[in-house]
């Protein structure tokens, strides 16, 4: 087994002087020796903060030079990092911290956040700011730049238990806040071996890595940027995704690798700088979060000169099957190097498996190093997803004759929009807050660049409601922004079964018939 920390300071004796990481806000980067002296550094500043082994310390940040520091120098310290999704609203980013009894937090310099943050930390407990201090500065905080303290104070790097806690990464439930994963150290390996056996990735410091996917989610920090920093290559911060800069990077530096969600490749394509020779260098190119529209990865695939994998996970149970090649083909998907897979009966017990050629979900193998250990302090949600050592996925599957498997779609409701997974109860509960909302239901509808969009559908009274208003009312809302509709349709009735539910599937395929009468 090897740490985060491990994998880091094991490059720096491989390649100390080559350059392991580069800002893209200011002109600075870190050598590896640097980089590990600046995590000591770092870690000595927290530890004299107060932030022991074992702690729980929430980040909520963005992609940032910072945030990388952050998560290795907690992690050297043996405390727990929680990677909070930045995108949330500061309402559930105190209720997350509270909830999971955090020691602390690293947070942007963001008033509503820092306030909120403060009101749930125990008193004297290290809040930190990155990208500047807060403006009417809260008493307490203090600025992450000012957190290096001198190493030679730091306890000696102590080997965690491999069962312990490393990370926490958060993923949405279907309703109310989102879940934290418990990561463990054992885990790490695993979650990067994929990079090589299935991606292409070979070791070696020609590797220069785009950071497009967020580090708070489970791909960015382990695929991404540890696969970078693990395998001695160089890895790119990118603190704010414009597609405009994302090439002039590629080019300039020569970025060999990509790990994006759809949506980057589809922004990366429509951006007016956009030319296939100034995206010669990128060997590598993998997406995950969703599968890639047909026409997208045509378009993706006549743009790249590179080997294109698609990878399909979870944060609890990381890559479970991939698609090498996936250029004009069906969504037909492999089991990964670590990964066993089975389709069980819809609604039917784990050990119920089906035929090849019926539809089932698709169960995973939980005893592989990569997977989670539980859900933080909801022990029952655990039970609920891990049954007799296999992980229900929620995703519906097919086993082909050839062994392989098709991906079909959900078992539940659940939309995925740009790799984010939203669940259609949160946001009705919002909608129905307005007074001419009488009834609402929300679906997914297929997208060019998000792959799904959040529809709402609606009856009305009074009236169809000005949709800027609705639009309104949501961003005020404590709803994070990318959940948000992103079209409304206004109905006289919403299907609804005997027992006077909802039937979403229904509007869906509504919806279908409507798109399809559109064409
Ligand atoms: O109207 P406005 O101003 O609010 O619109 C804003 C945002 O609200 C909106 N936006 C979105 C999304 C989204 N996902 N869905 C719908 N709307 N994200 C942002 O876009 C407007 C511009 O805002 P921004 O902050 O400038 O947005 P971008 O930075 O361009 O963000 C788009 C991205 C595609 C970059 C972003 O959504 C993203 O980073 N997506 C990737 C998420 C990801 O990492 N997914 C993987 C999660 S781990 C689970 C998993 O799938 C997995 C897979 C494999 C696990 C393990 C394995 Cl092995
Ligand atoms: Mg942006």
């Amino acid at each position: 087994m090897q740490t985060t920390f491990d994998f880091v300071r094991l490059a720096a004796t491989r390649a100390p002087d080559h350059c392991a990481i580069v800002d893209d806000r200011i002109e600075r980067s870190l050598t590896y020796l640097q980089l590990v002296d600046q995590i000591e550094a770092v870690a000595a500043g927290f530890s004299s903060l107060g932030i022991n082994a074992g702690d729980i310390v929430a980040t909520c940040l963005g992609n940032s030079y910072e945030h990388g520091l952050a998560l290795l120098a907690l992690e050297r310290l043996g405390a727990i990092p929680a990677l909070i999704n930045a995108r949330l609203k500061s309402d559930d980013v105190g209720r997350l911290i509270e909830q999971g009894r955090m020691a602390g937090a690293i947070v942007s310099a963001d008033e509503s956040i820092v306030a909120a943050v403060k009101d749930v930390l125990p008193n004297s407990a290290p809040l930190m700011t990155v990208g500047g201090s807060v403006p009417g500065s809260i008493p307490g905080a203090t600025e992450f730049e000012s957190s290096p303290g001198p190493a030679e104070n730091l306890a000696s790097y102590a080997r965690p238990d491999a069962e312990a806690t490393a990370f926490i990464f958060y993923t949405s439930g279907t309703t109310g806040l989102p879940k934290g994963v418990e990561i463990p150290h054992r885990a790490t390996d695993s979650r990067m071996l994929y990079m090589s056996t299935q991606c292409g990735l070979v070791h070696g410091t020609h590797n220069k890595v785009l950071g497009l996917m967020p580090m708070f989610h489970v791909v960015g920090f382990y695929s991404v940027l540890m696969a970078a920093l693990g395998l001695d290559g160089t890895y790119y911060v990118c603190s704010d995704f414009s597609p405009g800069a994302a090439i002039e990077t590629i080019e300039s530096e020569g970025i060999t690798l990509l790990y994006g969600a759809p949506a980057h490749f589809h922004g990366i394509l429509e951006a007016p700088n956009f030319a296939p020779e100034k995206v010669a260098s990128v060997r590598n190119l993998i997406y995950a979060g969703s599968a890639m529209p047909g026409p997208l990865l045509d378009r993706v695939d006549a743009a790249f000169d590179a080997k294109i994998v698609n990878i399909y996970g979870t944060t609890e149970i990381m890559n479970a099957l991939y698609m090498a090649d996936p250029v004009g083909r069906p969504l037909t998907y492999r089991p990964g190097f670590y990964s066993s897979v089975r389709v069980g009966r819809l609604g039917g017990s784990v050990h119920d498996e089906v035929d090849a050629g019926v539809d089932g979900e698709l169960l995973v193998d939980a005893s592989s190093d990569a997977n989670f250990t539980g859900y933080l302090h909801r022990p029952e949600e655990t039970i609920e997803k891990v049954q007799d050592g296999w992980y229900r996925t929620g995703d519906i599957a097919v086993k082909r004759d050839d062994g392989d498997y098709d991906l079909r779609g959900r078992v539940d409701d659940m939309i995925n929009s740009g790799g984010e997974n939203i669940y259609p109860e949160d946001i009705e509960a919002v909608l129905l807050q307005m007074d001419n909302v009488v009834e609402c239901s929300v679906i997914g509808e297929p997208d060019e660049k998000w792959g799904e969009i959040v529809v709402a559908c609606l009856v009305v009274s009074g009236g169809e409601p000005d949709q800027a208003a609705l639009d309104r009312h949501l961003r005020a809302s404590p709803l994070a922004d990318y959940k948000r509709p992103r079209k409304y349709r206004f109905l006289k009735e919403l299907p609804k079964n005997a027992a006077n539910k909802v039937l979403r599937r229904l509007l869906r395929e509504q919806a279908a018939e409507m798109r399809e009468d559109v064409r």
